[in-house]
């Protein structure tokens, strides 16, 4: 029996059936764990093969994965936890204030998308909060993402018409959202999903932060067969064993230039005829991306 794993609590599992119906597994045993590295061996979206034996289900084996989108376990281990497995698009949802999603944060899940091969759209949330600085920052990020070649939409999960513009982005695909906490991903879910009950919580006014109400990955299946998962909201988003020299790979506008830097492995930093640095140079990379460029750089040298 098949199925795709919809919810994972570490020991138990919801899986969904091909018949629609969702069930609760266990893993019985030990299975053939694909990631030898990661610290949880079936995650959100993986599609698995059940038995089902004295009126229980048991996840047997996981089916190879077309991708995944991780963390990092905790800072200074090699490990990782994947967040979520066979994803076909993410949305990236990010809010120009309360909360503010930092535009490290923005470019470090834009970079890991692209290295996993995972296709994204930028959902700028909350466009109703209109005070000069969310404004600015607005205009600042829907001029520099498409410049980049990144579709964002300005829109507000509280606006039927953008829900409607949204669905119509999430077609019959498998969909990931991605944000930091209180940017209004389990807002989006129940906007789309009225019976998903998602719990979602006001952003903390004295700190302007979200309050990490959604604490583990869960699938919802939506009306056409759509599937769209909620996550919670992650700051580390990990470049796990990534080369140097790759990173770059990972920023498109910076990909486009690689070919004409005088070394192969040049990581555009201090080498002589770098495309990279004279691009910085002459205003075709913008600062923030480079700057981030350098965070995740020093991060896996
Ligand atoms: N003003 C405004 N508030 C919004 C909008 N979308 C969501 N919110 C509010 O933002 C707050 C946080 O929303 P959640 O959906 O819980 O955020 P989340 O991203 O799921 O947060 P975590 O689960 O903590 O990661 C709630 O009070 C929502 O009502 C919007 O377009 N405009
Ligand atoms: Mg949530
Ligand atoms: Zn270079």
């Amino acid at each position: 029996m098949k199925g795709i794993v919809s919810k994972s609590t570490g020991s138990w599992y919801k899986v969904l059936l091909t018949d629609g119906s969702e069930v609760d597994a266990r893993l019985r045993g030990k299975i053939r764990t694909l990631e030898l590295k990661s610290t949880n061996p079936v995650v959100v979206g993986d599609e698995v093969l059940l038995d089902f034996v004295e009126e229980e289900y048991s996840i047997r084996e996981v089916c190879e994965r077309h991708n995944c989108i991780v963390r990092k376990s905790h800072n200074l281990s090699k490990q990782f936890q994947i967040i979520a497995a066979n994803i076909d698009h993410a949305f990236l949802i990010i809010s120009p204030a309360k909360p503010h999603t930092p535009m490290g944060f923005i470019d470090r899940f834009l970079a890991s998308a692209e290295a996993y091969h995972i296709p994204i759209s930028i959902l700028l949330n909350k466009k109703d909060l209109n005070s000069k600085k969310a404004e600015s920052h607005r205009e600042m990020l829907m001029e520099l993402y498409p410049t980049i070649g990144y579709d964002i939409y300005n829109v507000s999960f509280l606006n039927d018409a953008d829900i409607a513009k949204i669905k119509d982005l999430v077609a019959d695909k498998c969909v990931l959202l991605a944000g930091n906490s209180g940017v209004g991903k389990s807002t989006l879910i129940n906007a789309l999903l009225p019976d998903s009950n998602q719990k979602v919580s006001a952003v903390s006014t004295s700190y302007d932060k979200g309050r990490h109400t959604t604490t583990f990955a869960q699938m919802f299946v939506g009306a056409n067969g759509y599937r769209i998962i909620d996550t919670p909201g992650i700051k580390d988003f990990g470049m796990v064993d990534m080369q140097p020299s790759l990173v770059s790979h990972y920023f498109p506008e910076m990909r486009a230039l690689l070919a004409g830097c005088k070394f192969n492995d040049c990581v555009h930093t201090e080498e002589p005829e770098c495309k990279v640095v004279e691009a910085l140079h002459n205003g075709e990379i913008s600062p923030s991306r480079y700057v981030n460029y350098l965070g995740i750089l020093e991060e896996v040298s």
